[in-house]
């Protein structure tokens, strides 16, 4: 049952009560941190174009400007690496000076490799490949309007067919020379989720040389810096840089030295899932048949990648340490990758539906409303403050929600929707919240953070757009 219908444009009619309320006020987040034809995640904290926001954003503009949410894309995807990488950060030149770090200089992308675009500046790494998911969307929400529209989205999803098969290749080659199913981050930025505990033993593990000075910009934006990543944790994820710029953004020359190479279980299942939707999108653009073989099989690799890293005490999946050999046993909110990959037995799906609500996450005592913390309140790491140590996001919450609907639980989905919005109209757009209390903490008016909102309100209780 759909909600009610989104008026055209960003122009809304205000509603009053309920959870609805956010909706006028959501577009409203999205039209002010835009750009010409991109969204900056956050008014001041982000002044780039960051990936998975991106996808985010065109998610939610799916529903609001389905024209603007092509652009969304389209400009992200202008700077693919040669590689077939998507870049985390798209620098804006016309971001403030001194407005964010590492910038464009510090990673000097263009410079030091051929494989990264030339008239652009980006950042050296990726993040989850949420890009199909979106899409998808941009297609299910032109499905059904005038010819006009149709025929854009259509044109849309050929031109960017090739982009995100090579966007997906790259994944599954350049990011798994094991051919284990799972994609090996090199940084936790790569992650999304950058200062969660599940890369404490892994960062650990990394020895910061001879670092050149730095300037961290991003304490200006926040009330408080505790929120923030810690100095220590910059300091390695500044080092981490370095030696990305030494291997000169080389895959290769990467995987054989650099000191934090770890299996992402979250990324992992969110390419299970973007490689569902590319074999839908394969299908409208009438792609060959052997690239469709292909996405098949790097959707089974998936889940039996992930499959293999189920932990059955914690009732959870975990990540990998490549350079320790060992999985790293921290509950956090990816351990729900297997409900993002989807196609799981009764028995998994039960599992991790009893761990969800269990006291270790959506269950805890206490909790100002049942929504998962990023990290489980029982984990030592846990901090109800920091960042992705345990406040709740949003943005997670949405992928749970999506994955709940695809398992077939519609009710279970629909209290994450009720919950995730009631939080919102709570405490407006912010970046992420405090779990025992509800305070919006980060940024406020965070894009992705009212793209969700928008994704949330429009579709229908069996998922469709
Ligand atoms: C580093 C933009 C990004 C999100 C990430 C989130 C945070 C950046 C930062 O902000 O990361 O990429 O400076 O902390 O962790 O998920 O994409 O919103």
């Amino acid at each position: 049952m759909k909600e009610e219908e989104l008026p055209e444009g960003f122009s809304q009619r205000p509603r009053t009560g309920g959870p609805e309320r956010v909706n006028p006020r959501a577009a409203g987040v999205l039209r002010r941190n835009s750009i010409e034809s991109w969204t900056k995640p956050a008014p001041t904290l982000y002044p780039h174009q960051w990936s998975w926001d991106s996808a985010f954003i065109a998610l939610g503009l799916a529903h609001v400007d389905n024209q603007r949410a092509t652009s969304e894309l389209e400009t992200l995807f202008a700077n693919q690496w040669a590689t077939g990488k998507v870049p985390h950060i798209v620098f804006n030149p016309e971001a403030p000076p001194r407005s964010y770090f590492p910038d464009a200089e510090r990673w000097n992308s263009s410079e030091i490799s051929e494989d990264a675009p030339a008239n652009s500046h980006t950042s050296g790494l990726c993040q989850p490949p949420v890009h199909a998911l979106a899409v998808r969307r941009i297609w299910e929400t032109a499905r059904g309007r005038d010819e006009q529209h149709v025929a854009r989205a259509r044109r849309f999803l050929g031109d960017n067919y090739p982009r995100l098969y090579a966007w997906h290749r790259y994944l599954a080659s350049a990011r798994d020379p094991e051919g284990s199913g799972l994609v090996t981050i090199y940084h936790p930025w790569e992650s999304g989720t950058d200062n969660s505990p599940r890369w404490d033993a892994a960062l650990e593990a990394v020895r910061v040389g001879d670092l050149p000075p730095y300037t961290r910009y991003d304490l200006q934006h926040v009330t408080d810096p505790s929120h923030r990543p810690t100095n220590e944790e910059y300091d390695r994820y500044l080092w981490l840089l370095e030696h990305l710029k030494r291997a000169r953004y080389d895959e290769a020359a990467i995987y054989e030295e650099h000191p934090f190479l770890v299996k992402d279980v979250l990324f992992s299942a969110i390419l299970v899932a973007a490689n569902q939707a590319l074999l839908e999108i394969a299908e409208v653009v009438g792609a060959p048949e052997e690239d469709r073989t292909l996405i098949e099989a790097w959707i089974e690799r998936g889940r039996a990648g992930l499959d293999g890293r189920w932990d059955p005490d914690l009732g959870l999946c975990l990540d990998y340490d490549v350079l320790a050999g060992r999985p790293l046993r921290v509950r956090t909110i990816a351990g729900f990758a297997p409900l993002i990959a989807g196609g799981l037995s009764n028995e998994r799906l039960d599992a991790l539906l009893v761990t969800l609500d269990s006291p270790a996450f959506a269950g805890h005592e206490g909790l100002h409303r049942p929504l998962p913390p990023s990290t489980s309140p029982e984990e030592p790491g846990f901090h109800p403050r920091s960042y992705w140590r345990g406040p709740v996001w949003p943005v997670a919450n949405w992928l749970l929600w999506w994955s709940l609907i695809r398992a077939g639980k519609p009710d279970r989905a629909g209290q994450m929707r009720q919950e995730t919005l009631g939080q919102l109209g709570e405490g407006g757009f912010a970046e992420y919240f405090e779990p025992f209390t509800g305070e919006p903490l980060g940024s406020t008016e965070q894009s992705w953070t009212a793209a969700v909102a928008l994704d949330m309100l429009a579709v229908n209780t069996d998922g469709s757009a």
